[in-house]
């Protein structure tokens, strides 16, 4: 028997701070944009930096972009989204405390933040990379943000827990398994940026630590830094396989299927940090090729994810009537906002995918590493297989939570395409100019040094910038007038969870899949294998460096 709690109602003071914590994500989304604009412009040579009121430099604006794009708006959004679908599937009210204690430190971290980098004190980009120097504000708020995705899990394992006691010997369900198993991932991977953040660079920033160690530093961010990736994506991946299929009419092919893509998750995220490190002095060879390897088993459960998702939508578009072997695509429900933007989500994510293979090619890496091929790469997964899903979610997650439905549906769809096509345009300006050499994280508009080999690729790249920008406006219009003028009654009365071709078996190796401590300690021997040399023979740390604040 399946467990489905279908009717189940979450507290409506509970829903509330859900939405409040999804609102915060939003709005760091908006702020992050303006700033991406200008730099993507920037590339086609034209700099409108001058029109930012307040702004001091492009390394505060990069930063800016960067925090709140990629970080907040990613983990306020998980921080809302994953513990609700644990309560809607289990069909269990949250700790309510252990929300407000999540919600509260989201915001207080964000404040933090906010000051740090509003006042200029901050200009080290999201990867903080020492020894450039951010206000201590910088380090805490983060290091804040992250403890509130700790109470967010914290919040759902009890309610599995709580669960579980209840339904002994069954099977946990989907949507749970996933929602926590994402949260799991990351609660180990957070843990080294955590330390590096309050144990290091906080003190460093006060003045109690005189000199810092650049590459312990680094090399902790990035022990942390490519899982946080994955803790970007897997959100999105849970629409994609517990509501997506539901949305379009299909079902999800295998139960175990999707749970072994999330355990695969959960196991080989972590080791593989140093794929971002293969041109650093000081990390030894042998530790870069054997993470390197682990990357490539990273990308299995992505390439499985498509075969998974791909086969659910054809179930779909072809009970809707589709035929041939391709006549169920067009089938799918075209017009539906939320599914058009996380189809689309999909499509680009391809080529995000193939970027990343080139990335994790220790030699090709090389040829692309600190170039805007780069940027060109990550427009493609966190720029839009995930910003443009959690878009897609909220058309109707925010219906969901205020009650009210959905205005300006065409307009959402138009949305999406137009940030779709704008994204393609602009990861293909970025991608061919890095190949150039063009360097990422330049303000090419008042750069000392200009190859015309960039001017292709730099135009695409504004002009693609430009249809993003428009194309997110016009889904803050959508949102916003959702909330303020969206028809009461017009909204989803449950969240659509898919139903899975096969149910769970409650015998066989199939029932292992849920033993969450024996994954994670597997998961803790794997990362111990593939980072306890490099400390092991690091060690004793080499704290040398003077900071450096040229901002
Ligand atoms: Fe990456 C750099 C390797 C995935 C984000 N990556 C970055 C940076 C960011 C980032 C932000 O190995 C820059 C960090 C910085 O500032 O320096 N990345 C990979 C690999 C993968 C990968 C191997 N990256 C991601 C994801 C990200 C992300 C996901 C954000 C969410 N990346 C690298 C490497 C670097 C790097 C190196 C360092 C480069 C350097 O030198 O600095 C893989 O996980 C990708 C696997 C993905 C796939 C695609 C599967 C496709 C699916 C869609 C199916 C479509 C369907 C559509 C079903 C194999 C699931 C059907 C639709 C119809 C309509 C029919
Ligand atoms: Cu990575």
């Amino acid at each position: 028997m399946v467990y489905d709690p279908s009717g189940f109602e979450l507290d409506p003071g509970q829903k509330r701070v859900i939405r409040w914590t999804l609102y915060v994500g939003y709005i760091a989304l908006l702020a992050g944009i303006f700033h991406g604009l200008a730099q993507a412009l920037s590339y086609a040579r034209i700099d409108i930096l001058g029109y930012f009121p307040g702004l001091r430099g492009y390394y505060q604006g990069l930063t800016a972009h960067g925090v709140a794009n990629a970080i907040i708006f990613t983990f306020s959004f998980a921080n809302g989204f994953l513990p609700l679908m644990t309560a809607r599937a289990t069909g269990r009210q949250l700790v309510r405390w252990l929300l407000w204690l999540s919600f509260g430190l989201l915001v207080l971290g964000n404040v933090l933040v906010i000051y740090a980098v509003v006042s200029n004190k901050a200009s080290v980009l999201f990867t903080a990379y020492a020894p450039l120097k951010a206000h201590w504000t910088f380090y805490v708020g983060l290091a804040l943000v992250v403890v509130s995705t700790w109470a967010a899990s914290a919040n759902m394992f009890i309610t599995l827990a709580r669960w579980r006691r209840e339904h002994r010997g069954a099977r946990i369900p989907l949507l749970a398994y996933i929602s926590v198993f994402s949260y799991a991932m990351w609660d180990m991977a957070s843990v080294p940026i955590a330390v590096s953040f309050l144990g290091l660079l906080t003190p460093w920033s006060i003045g109690i630590l005189p000199k810092i160690d650049p590459l312990l530093t680094r090399t902790l961010f990035w022990f942390t830094g490519h899982a946080i990736v994955y803790a970007w994506l897997l959100p999105a991946y849970v629409s994609w396989y517990a509501l997506i299929p539901r949305q379009v009419g299909g079902k999800l092919i295998s139960d175990a299927y999707a749970r072994m893509a999330f355990l695969l998750f959960l196991v080989l995220s972590i080791p593989t940090g140093l794929h971002h490190q293969y041109t650093d002095p000081g990390v030894s060879p042998v530790m870069k090729a054997i993470q390197g390897v682990l990357t490539f088993g990273i990308m299995v459960p992505s390439l499985a994810t498509a075969f998974s998702i791909m086969a659910a939508l054809e179930i779909g578009g072809r009970a809707k009537g589709g035929t041939g072997l391709l006549g169920w695509i067009r089938k799918l429900p075209w017009s539906d906002p939320s599914v058009v933007a996380q189809l689309l989500a999909m499509l680009t994510f391809v080529l995000g995918g193939a970027t990343g293979l080139v990335n994790a090619s220790y030699v090709m890496n090389q040829v692309v590493h600190n170039t805007t091929w780069i940027p060109g790469h990550f427009h493609m997964t966190v720029g839009s297989a995930v910003a443009l899903t959690l878009m897609g979610v909220a058309y109707w997650l925010i219906p969901y939570l205020t009650g009210k439905g959905l205005w300006g549906s065409k307009l959402a769809v138009a949305s999406s395409w137009i940030y779709t096509i704008g994204v393609l345009i602009f990861a293909r300006g970025m991608i061919s100019a890095g190949l150039e050499g063009m360097p990422r994280r330049i303000y090419r508009a008042r750069a000392a040094y200009n190859d015309p080999a960039w001017d292709l690729g730099g135009t695409l790249t504004g002009i693609g910038g430009t249809l993003m920008f428009v194309g997110i406006v016009l889904f803050f219009v959508v949102i916003a007038m959702t909330i303020l003028a969206g028809k009461r009654g017009g909204a989803p009365a449950d969240v659509p969870v898919s139903e899975t071709l096969t149910a769970p078996s409650l015998d066989g190796w199939e029932v292992h899949l849920d033993r969450i401590g024996l994954w994670v300690g597997v998961a803790l021997l794997l990362i111990a294998l593939a980072y306890g040399p490099f400390f092991v023979m690091y060690f004793p740390a080499r704290f040398i460096s003077p900071g450096f604040t040229g901002f």
